[in-house]
């Protein structure tokens, strides 16, 4: 896969990508990430890259030369069989999701346009940009860490980029269900002593308990996400008794 960003904040990118689980993608060419910095696509001695709105208010709104001359000098770089997803970061995006996730990581490339501070001429998402996408309702300064974090998602999902051990699947998330509770040495710390059963060498009693504490923490905490889990019949009878007063 290989991954455009366009940027006004190129520097912001460079600790993320050249750490762990991303550098080793990297290098074993499974994925290209690829910054590009707006600024480079203008003109003017300035270097100028936003303006002031037209009709007046508060704050800059960012030129669509540079972003559309960007773009297309990443279009005609290469001949991409399929469709080139062209995506916005915006608080007015759909909400990013594991679900949006896998299907970015089925494409061969990826463009990623992250603003700052300010907002972005209209007609970039009009007639330029194919997809718009939020991380949560909250609002950031900009789209780089917005940027990052659909990265980090989608490039965990590539073939080979996790360990053979690990799989995407079992994901929190995928399964649909918060993950059960994890616990290494000491067996005793400070008077408080691991749960027995994960001592007992009992493997099927073993997975029993997490997937009991799995789905209990998940009615807890996020009981939306249950609706959607994957649960046998065994499995939703333990709900029904969960949710019993106790
Ligand atoms: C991009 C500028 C700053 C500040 C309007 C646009 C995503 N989940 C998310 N929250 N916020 C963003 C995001 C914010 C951005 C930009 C993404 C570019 N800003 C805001 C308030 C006024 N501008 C985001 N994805």
């Amino acid at each position: 896969m290989q991954i455009d960003i366009l940027t006004l904040f190129p520097q912001m990118f460079q600790s993320p990508f050249s750490t762990g689980l991303f550098q080793r993608a990297i290098d074993r060419k499974l994925v290209r990430v690829d910054i590009h910095d707006i600024r480079d696509y203008t003109h003017d001695k300035h270097r100028t890259v936003d303006d002031y709105p037209y009709g007046g208010g508060a704050g800059m709104v960012l030129k669509p030369e540079p972003i559309f001359e960007a773009v297309e000098v990443l279009k005609s770089e290469i001949s991409t069989d399929g469709e080139l997803p062209i995506i916005l970061l915006t608080p007015q995006g759909r909400l990013f999701s594991q679900q949006i996730a896998l299907e970015l990581s089925k494409h061969s490339r990826l463009v990623l346009i992250c603003g700052h501070y300010e907002g972005i001429d209209e007609r970039v998402r009009e007639h330029l940009v194919t997809d718009e996408i939020s991380i949560g309702d909250y609002v950031l300064s900009g789209g780089e860490l917005a940027a990052m974090v659909v990265v980090d998602a989608v490039v965990r999902l590539l073939p080979g980029v996790l360990g053979s051990e690990a799989s995407p699947l079992d994901d929190s998330h995928t399964t649909g269900l918060l993950e059960y509770p994890q616990y290494t040495r000491p067996q005793v710390y400070r008077d408080w002593a691991v749960p027995e059963v994960l001592l007992s060498g009992n493997h099927a009693q073993i997975a029993e308990w997490r997937r009991e504490q799995a789905i209990s923490r998940t009615l807890k905490r996020r009981p939306e996400l249950l609706d959607k889990a994957n649960l046998c019949l065994q499995e939703k009878q333990l709900v029904e008794r969960l949710k019993q007063p106790q």
